[in-house]
Formats: structure tokens, sequence, C-alpha cells
């Protein structure tokens, strides 16, 4: 009880910052008309929906999301679905467009993105500010990390997690003393450092941070007029500051287990179709029927889906998939595949390990293996995906792991063509 009462305190001082506005380059064609936090993820949810649930959910509930990409479908989703917080009350989810407020420049990095917003954040005079990255799935009490900041009297606290070192040249990685204090930081390392006795895995930065709210609009406004910088957190605030301030790493584990948790950076497609694919398993990590950790989010009102026996008497049916509203399987097969809202699958179609993205029509005769299918696309009848690489290699994107990505302009360039 006591512990609670302490954390919840805490949260309610703490401003989160969600970081939005990159261009999530290595999501390829998924991103080509959204950034990568507004992506669909999980069935019915966008990445976004994550980080934002773990603010509500960890009792911080004020929050400014900064977006700067692409950004209409991310504004569009917050407005829809995350307006439900009560203003009269001092909660808020508030999107911060890019808007030159300090010149004629757009963010020039992470860091960047906030000191352009600085009066803003200002305005709300939070004591901590929790940064936060939009384009990571997991589930996490902020409570305990921002209570950890609190008793080590920290100045800066950085999430992490040990990934495979041959992964971590991807992250910010770092060196800890024996209090978890931070010695070292190197973002994006051609060789990374391991982690001492455990040397296959290396710490690496899950890009989250709190700050005591006053030393980070120090931190940035020097940053901000220093030449040569790349006004990035993770290469610029953090290393500086390990040598003159207390920054130290907060593991990402089970507080009573200390087993790490779920947590993945849904960075390039490969990393985002394994990541969809695990929530079919049938005991999958990331446990998204969690009643004590609702994942929020806005969904378009659509009927049950529906499971039809075609004129000739085809079973329309599914397994080990999940299914969305407002589909209908119709005298086609799907198996261990993840439909978004309103998918239609005609008549002989089979489909198998795909993650089909929301109002897509699959023609009749189609056989779709191994692959993602973008919003809105319309497969005409007879195609085949993922069963030919050398033909798809001709019309659509084959990711390093060997899926195919399709998006509705590949497929309306091959009607034209
Ligand atoms: P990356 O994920 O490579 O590394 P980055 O691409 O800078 O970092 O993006 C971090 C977050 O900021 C993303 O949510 C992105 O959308 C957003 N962002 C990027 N550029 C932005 C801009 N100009 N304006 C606003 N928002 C922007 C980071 C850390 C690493 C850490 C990994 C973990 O730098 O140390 O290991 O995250 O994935």
């Amino acid at each position: 009880m006591e512990f609670r009462r302490y954390v919840s305190r805490i949260t309610r001082h703490t401003m989160a910052v969600v970081m939005a506005g990159g261009r999530g380059e290595r999501l390829k064609h998924l991103t080509d008309f959204r950034c990568k936090p507004a992506t669909p993820f999980g069935g019915k949810f966008r990445i976004i929906d994550f980080v934002l649930s773990n603010c509500v959910n960890s009792g911080i509930r004020r929050i400014s999301v900064m977006t700067q990409y692409k950004a209409h479908s991310l504004i569009q989703h917050i407005q829809r679905g995350w307006s439900y917080l009560r203003g009269e009350l001092g909660e808020f989810v508030e999107v911060i467009p890019a808007q030159q407020q300090m010149g004629e420049m757009w963010y020039r990095g992470t860091a960047d993105s906030l000191y352009q917003n600085l009066e803003i954040l200002k305005l709300h005079h939070p004591r901590h500010i929790l940064v936060l990255a939009g384009d990571h799935i997991y589930k996490m009490d902020y409570g305990p990390m921002l209570a950890k900041h609190v008793e080590k009297k920290a100045d800066i606290t950085v999430g992490v997690v040990e990934v495979p070192r041959e992964q971590a040249t991807a992250f910010g990685v770092m060196s800890v003393d024996t209090e978890y204090r931070i010695t070292k930081f190197s973002e994006k390392p051609r060789e990374p450092e391991g982690v001492p006795g455990r040397e296959q895995f290396a710490l690496g930065s899950m890009g989250i941070y709190v700050f005591k709210a006053n030393l980070l609009y120090r931190l940035l406004e020097e940053q901000a007029n220093r030449p040569g910088t790349s006004h990035d957190f993770g290469r610029n605030i953090i290393p500086e500051a390990l040598d003159r301030l207390k920054v130290y790493a907060y593991p990402f584990t089970d507080v009573h287990t200390r087993v790490q948790r779920y947590w993945r950076d849904v960075g390039t497609v490969d990393a985002f179709y394994d990541a969809n694919m695990e929530l079919v398993h049938v005991d999958p990590e990331l446990n998204i029927y969690d009643e004590k950790w609702p994942i929020w989010t806005y969904q378009r009102q659509y009927p049950p889906a529906k499971f039809v026996l075609d004129e000739q008497g085809r079973r329309g049916m599914a397994v080990n998939s999940m299914v969305s509203g407002g589909c209908i399987i119709s005298g086609a097969h799907v198996n261990q595949s993840l439909l978004f809202s309103n998918v239609r699958i005609d008549e002989r179609s089979y489909i198998e390990r795909a993650v089909v993205f929301p109002d897509v029509l699959i023609r009749p005769g189609c056989t779709i293996k191994r692959a993602i299918i973008d919003t809105g696309s319309v497969v005409p009848a007879g195609t085949r995906i993922g069963v030919d690489p050398a033909e798809d290699a001709r019309r659509f994107y084959i990711t390093e792991a060997g899926v195919t990505l399709v998006t509705r302009s590949m497929l309306s360039s091959l009607k034209r063509g």
C-alpha cells in the first residue's frame, strides 16, 4: 500500500512526452503513407496505442505526442480514440505537430522535438518528464521506474533491456556499475560491448528516459545552441551527461521474478511481422487479454466476424488465427493468420501465416503465404503471393527473411501493367 501511494504521487507530477515524429524508414512501404507509430498492429491496434495505454494505465494522464512525418492518420487516430481523458481533471493526450516554433526548421532530431516545444511543456509545470518513443510494443508500469528514479536521486534514468549482442548495433548500448549507474553509452555502436558474464547479450536502451523537468529544460537549451550536434537523446544528451550528472539504468524486468519482460522494437518489416505472428500462437508472450492492463484504441464499429459456407458447400474457416470485426470469410481457409477489421476473403482462397491489414479484399482462388497485405488492398482473383519468390520479387517487396509485403499501390500498378 505504502509503495503504491508513493508511486502515484510521483506519477501525478509526471508528464509524458511521446516522440512520434520519426520516419520509420526500415518499415519500407508500410510507412509510405503513415508514420511508424500509426502502423496497425495486433489485429485492432496501432503501434502507438501500447505506449499511450502504458501511460494511462500507469496513472500518467498528461501526455504530449510530438508528430512530424506523415502524421495525418496518427493525428486522426489519437483524436478519435484518445480524447476520453478529462481536461477538467488536468488529463489530456495532446498532439503537437512540428510547427517551427523556434525558426524556420523542422525537428533536427529527437531532442529538438522537445526543445522546439519547450514553452508548451513548461506550461504544465511537471516535476518529472518521461520521454517515450511511440514505436515499441510492450506493457510497462512506469510507476516503479519513476519511483526508482526518485529513490536514487537520479538526474536521468534510462529504461534498458538485454538484447542479443549481434542485434545491439541498432540500439544505444551501455555499461553500468553495480548500482546500475551508467558508466558508458554508445549510440548504435559497430561493436557493442557484452554484459559482463553474459557476453552474448548487450545492455540496450529502450529509448525511454525520465528527467528532472528543470534539468531537461536546461540540457535541451544547451543542446539547441551547440554547433555540430545531432540534437538526439541517444547520440548527444545521454552520453554527454554521464560525466557530470547521475544517470542510471532501469532494467525492464518483472518486479518479483527479475525476469526480463516482453519488449519489441518492431523497426523492420521482419520484426514487425514476427511480433504480429507471435500473437496467433496458442500462448503468446504478450498477453493482450489482460483485463488489468487494457490496451486502449480506436476502431470503427463493425458487426462480428462471419464464416460462411459458399454455394458449392465449401466451408469458410479460420484456424489458429485472430479475426477482427467486420471480416467475412466465405468458402475460404485461413490458417495461422491475423486479420484486421473488415477483411473479405472469397471462396477457394487459402491464406497462411499472413498479416492482413484493415479493409482488404481477397478475391476468389488466391493463395497467400507468409505475407503482409497493406490496408485497402484488392487482391485480384487467382493471385499467388509467397509461393514463387521470383514472381513475387518482380511485383512486391520481399524482406531478408522472405516475407512478402504487398501494398495497394503495388497491386494497382500490376493491373495497369
Ligand atoms: P532509434 O529508434 O533509432 O533509437 P530514432 O529513430 O531517433 O531512434 O527514434 C526514436 C523515437 O523518436 C521514435 O519514436 C521516432 O518516431 C521519434 N523521432 C525520431 N526522429 C524524430 C524527430 N525528428 N521528431 C520527433 N520524433 C522523432 C532510439 C535510441 C536508442 C535506443 C532505441 C530503442 O536513440 O538509444 O536503443 O531507440 O529502440
